[in-house]
């Protein structure tokens, strides 16, 4: 495995050469986060990205993410030009050296959480995820989360869901077949690795379908199109977060045919009732084994890239939620030192 850290770019507060610092790290994963969705990314910008990474120390072979426009995942007329930009993109990523796009499926809302810094009893900060919090809410009424994309306004919002209320599971799904036949075959020529993101939380949210949260919803996605090119960013987190998902068995399962190409790692505590905190990484602190996780890596020869996922605020630290610098430093060494253990159990 290669390990990585997510950079936010210039304006993130946590710089490359402190991320050059975290013992084993060799790459960053980001984005070109100026370029409007659906838009296809500029070579001259892309390659004078990796040229700035490069120039401190580190890889840059991990897209996160090359967003996928709502047209597409409502199916709408508009889908075959942006799907054409969307190919492109990955021809021009390629062309820059790039090997692996992270991408989601997600309805309107990506990533979700009711609290961004909750404080836990250890004084640290974390996201978390209450259904109590998430009933509340009356799109009638306004709502107000902290995380919500203020790019919508009310009303906006209100028709989007309206629209996906229509379109449903069984829509989605095949408006992402239709995105993936498009792209994968342009994806296999250029020499990139698609790897789609789970959804996070593993749940229907606000009524939103959600086709990327299960064994199930994996085995059918990788069936859309039955190559390599479509694989999986295997996050334990957002798996994680529906307790009957078996992250073991299914790194097992997955890995073991080639089709995780990224993975984000972290721990969840999860409740019965589905609310759910991000922890520290450690096992013992979560919801999750994290070193029977990094064992089926191991065992399954996983050589792609990971990344600390989230982490929690410590040490009067403060900036881009679940994205400061040491906790993810902590996780990223905690998953070096149990595949470090795991190597020399294995030699002996
Ligand atoms: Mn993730």
């Amino acid at each position: 495995m290669k390990m990585t850290f997510r950079w936010y770019g210039d304006d993130d507060p946590v710089t490359l050469e402190k991320i050059r610092q975290i013992p084993g790290m060799t790459g960053i994963v980001s984005a070109l986060y100026d370029v409007p969705v659906g838009e296809v990314w500029p070579v001259e910008k892309i390659r004078a990205f990796k040229a700035k990474i490069e120039a401190a120390g580190l890889e840059f072979e991990v897209i996160e993410s090359v967003p996928v426009h709502e047209d597409i995942k409502l199916g709408k007329p508009s889908r075959d030009r942006l799907i054409e930009n969307y190919g492109q993109t990955l021809r021009n990523l390629a062309d820059c050296g790039l090997k692996v796009v992270c991408y989601n499926f997600m309805p309107v809302l990506d990533w979700f959480r009711t609290d961004l810094a909750e404080q836990m009893a250890d004084g640290s900060n974390t996201l978390t995820f209450h259904m109590e919090d998430l009933e509340k809410i009356d799109l009638d009424k306004g709502y107000s989360l902290p995380g919500w994309d203020a790019s919508y306004k009310p009303e906006e919002l209100k028709g989007l869901i309206a629209e996906y209320a229509t379109v449903g599971e069984d829509g989605l799904r095949a408006n992402l077949e239709y995105f993936l036949k498009g792209v994968i075959p342009v994806a296999a020529e250029a020499g990139i690795k698609m790897a789609i993101h789970p959804d996070d939380p593993a749940r229907p949210i606000l009524g939103l379908p959600r086709i990327v949260k299960n064994r199930e919803d994996l085995l059918s996605l990788l069936a859309m199109v039955d190559a390599p090119e479509n694989g999986l960013t295997l996050c334990t987190g957002s798996l994680g977060s529906e307790a009957r998902n078996d992250i073991p068995a299914l790194v097992a399962e997955f890995a073991g045919k080639g089709r995780i190409h990224f993975a984000h790692l972290r721990n969840v505590k999860v409740t019965e009732r589905g609310d759910f905190a991000e922890t520290g990484h450690l096992s013992k602190d979560g919801s999750l084994d994290m070193a029977a996780i990094v064992r089926a890596f191991f065992e399954a020869g996983f050589e792609g890239y990971i990344r600390p996922d989230h982490g929690r605020m410590i040490w009067g630290e403060t900036g881009k939620p679940g994205y400061g610098l040491y906790d993810r430093a902590l996780g990223a060494t905690y998953i070096n030192g149990l595949w470090e253990g795991i190597a020399n159990v294995k030699a002996a």
